[in-house]
């Protein structure tokens, strides 16, 4: 087992750099989300665009994974690959974005409304952004992983929904995926206790059914085992004195995630 390394002010610079060029990368992707484009096409603009910036695509070649992202359509729970699948309208997709940049590793993902989404797919989708926003109060020094999980499954459960149980967020530094494990489930007062310095992933994955999953042939992609919705959310944060610091912030609300297609 490794351990929980605690970041000092000097690497944090570092990591911060990394997720602030994930986030203005998923900024900059959002608009080309919509009917018709290819998750190929999104996969190449984010590459591009990291390059450009000075920064690697962590997850292509991570343990084999072909493509620079992972877009996660309707029943895909999370690892989805890049293809020449188009968008279509009532399409929900999470697109979900690893940087690394000098070595840091800064990783956040958000979910896009394709055209008008039905009612469960926007209940489902605003249910988990949440339960993001509401695990991230959460963080401070002293309080425990176990409030994390359990602010997610509260609120999830809550509105009917599951949480996924085989996937959780993780620790992140120079490593894409260090200590802690952050499950998105559990008890209040239990588990880890939060220092100043710790940084990790928040990414709860809530389903519409079932929390169970599957693993398709392309032995990358999970998805739902009933077939129905699945949502995710993710940013990396930091333990701070006093609380949180939100490393994958958006500069402005992204569009098609915040807005929807009506107007609301
Ligand atoms: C690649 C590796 C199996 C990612 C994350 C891309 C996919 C399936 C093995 C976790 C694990 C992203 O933290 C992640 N996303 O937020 N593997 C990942 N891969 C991959
Ligand atoms: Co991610
Ligand atoms: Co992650």
């Amino acid at each position: 087992m490794g351990q929980v390394k605690i970041k000092s002010e000097k690497e944090l610079a570092g990591l911060r750099a990394a997720c602030r060029l994930a986030a203005a990368t998923l900024e900059q992707t959002a608009p080309l989300i919509v009917e018709g484009i290819t998750t190929n096409e999104i996969n190449q603009f984010v590459h591009r665009f990291t390059l450009q910036h000075g920064g690697k695509p962590a997850p292509l070649n991570y343990h084999g994974y072909p493509k620079s992202i992972c877009t996660s359509i309707n029943e895909v729970i999370c690892h989805g690959i890049p293809s020449k699948r188009k968008l279509k309208n009532g399409d929900i997709i999470n697109v979900d974005i690893t940087t690394i940049l000098d070595g840091w590793h800064g990783d956040v993902s958000a979910m896009f409304y394709v055209g008008t989404p039905s009612e469960i797919a926007k209940t489902l989708v605003e249910t988990t952004r949440e339960c993001l926003r509401l695990a991230i109060a959460q963080v401070k020094p002293g309080a425990r992983l176990g409030d994390i999980g359990a602010a997610i499954q509260r609120h999830a459960e809550g509105h009917g929904f599951s949480v996924v149980r085989d996937f959780v967020g993780h620790g992140i530094g120079r490593g894409f995926h260090e200590e802690p494990q952050v499950p998105h489930f559990g008890q209040a007062g239990r588990g880890l206790r939060l220092e100043k310095g710790m940084t990790f992933t928040i990414e709860p994955m809530i389903n519409q059914g079932v929390w169970h999953m599957r693993i398709l042939e392309d032995t990358w992609t999970a998805v739902t085992a009933d077939g129905l919705l699945s949502a995710q959310f993710e940013h990396t944060v930091a333990v701070t004195e006093d609380g949180v610091e939100v490393l994958t912030a958006f500069a402005s609300p992204l569009l098609h995630s915040e807005v929807f297609p009506e107007g609301r």
